[in-house]
């Protein structure tokens, strides 16, 4: 289908709340036929080479938090610059940010701006001629919907527990449509609940920043373990759903003695790497993200090397969604799939060259949404129109989440018989 040729009239942008009560961007493309609205997520895990999130630094506002500068550069300085062009034609728009705001990282204007304006004109070219989001980033007579991967229990920097590992995703790749596969994972976190309040009581119940549970727990293994008999509890077997950990490892790395603190043990990258083995062989893990430091390329490739035949492993904070690292990633053979998140780079066009970099390497794409997070569902497009293999959209509850989730639902339901389902190529 041929790109909406209306033309950008004006742009705006405010301050708005994100799901941890701090300040995002929100902005809205408007064209003489549409409007085009979206919000930017925010990380807790950053990675060190992510774009640059503009925050104002004002003690006074949102202690220091406040994103009125980022909101300003749309408003009096990247909007005006829009104004004219076509909102169907992405490339050019996403280019005319890049080059105004001038640096490798858009430290400039921010990244939060740029990403805002960015998905914002998606939409509007959407909206305009009255097609799906998904649609519009790419044409295409089949879709392919993601596999889920739910984010049941949160540790690390998503929760105020001792869990050094910071998600444990639940991922059902037996299911026969991305749907029932959205169904078991819900299933699965009720009869978790379950679990986790008979052993440790009550306040294992409460959530983390991405709605997976929080219990008091220290050990990696005591969580996987929960997890497993919740999915034996809810019905199914490890064939239909597997598991899967995000690392994140910089957040426990000692760059000074090379060591990681796990579990309040101290490894060695060596140590570390048959941690995740013994882990993999117990639990059948289908995915590891980030089981090292961001710069540890030799460390990714060794595990890659040990485990890759069976288990994906994901790059996040080592790739920052960035086409450099990725290829970086791919002569030192570090993993064999890749986290996208379109606010590591600030770009809807620099994150799609990103995925289909990915996909002519034969990596799997895991596209995600950030701990902090909006109910704007446009990562649930982003997956669909590009076939990624995987969704990472934290637990099946909260209204942030959830918002991808259900516009999945809504997505299959459109495509009928013109959707498959991921889960098949596991
Ligand atoms: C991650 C993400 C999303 P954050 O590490 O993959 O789950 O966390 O947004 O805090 O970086
Ligand atoms: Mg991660």
């Amino acid at each position: 289908m041929a790109k909406n040729s209306a033309r950008i009239v004006a742009a705006r942008a405010r301050e708005i709340l994100d799901s941890r009560g701090n300040p995002t961007v929100e902005a809205e493309i408007l064209t003489t036929s549409s409007v085009g609205r979206a919000s930017v997520p925010s990380g807790a895990s950053k990675g060190k080479h992510e774009a640059v999130e503009l925050r104002d630094g004002d003690a006074t506002r949102f202690h220091g938090k406040g994103v009125t500068k980022a909101v300003s550069n749309i408003n009096r300085i990247i909007g005006p610059r829009l104004k004219g062009l076509e909102c169907g034609d992405q490339r050019r728009i996403d280019k005319t940010m890049i080059r105004l705001d001038g640096t490798p990282n858009k430290g400039k204007l921010g990244a939060n701006a740029i990403l805002a304006l960015s998905m914002a004109s998606a939409r509007a070219s959407a909206n305009g001629d009255l097609v799906s989001l998904f649609a519009r980033m790419r044409a295409s007579k089949r879709y392919t919907l993601p596999v889920p991967m739910m984010n049941v229990i949160n540790g690390g920097e998503h929760a105020g527990n001792e869990l050094s590992i910071q998600e444990f995703l639940v991922e059902p790749v037996g299911a026969k449509s991305c749907g029932e596969a959205i169904r078991m994972g819900a299933e699965v976190y009720q009869s978790l609940k379950g679990i986790l309040a008979s052993r440790y009581g009550k306040g294992a119940i409460n959530v983390g920043d991405e709605g997976g549970f929080a219990p008091p727990l220290g050990k990696t293994r005591d969580s996987l373990t929960s997890i497993a008999d919740a999915i034996k509890d809810a019905g199914y077997g490890e064939k239909q759903i597997r598991l899967g950990i995000d690392a994140a490892a910089s957040t426990f790395y000692n760059q000074t003695t090379d060591t990681y603190v796990v579990d309040r043990k101290s490894m060695t990258p060596s140590k570390l790497e048959d941690f995740y083995t013994s882990l993999s062989d117990e639990y059948g893990l289908l995915t590891i993200e980030d089981p090292f430091s961001e710069d540890s390329f030799d460390s990714f490739a060794a595990i890659t090397g040990r485990l890759g035949r069976t288990t994906k492993i994901i790059g996040d904070d080592i790739y920052v969604t960035n086409v450099g690292r990725i290829r970086k990633g791919m002569r030192a053979k570090a993993t064999n799939a890749v986290l996208i998140k379109l606010n590591q780079i600030g770009t809807v066009s620099e994150t799609e060259d990103a995925i289909e970099l990915a996909q002519r390497a034969r990596w799997s794409v895991v596209v995600s949404h950030r701990s902090g997070d909006t109910e704007d569902p446009f990562i649930a497009h982003l997956a669909t129109a590009f076939g990624a293999d995987f969704i990472k959209t934290g637990a099946p509850a909260r209204g942030e989440r959830v918002a991808k989730y259900n516009e999945l639902i809504r997505i299959e339901e459109e495509l009928g018989s013109r959707a498959s389902y991921a889960g098949r190529r596991f």
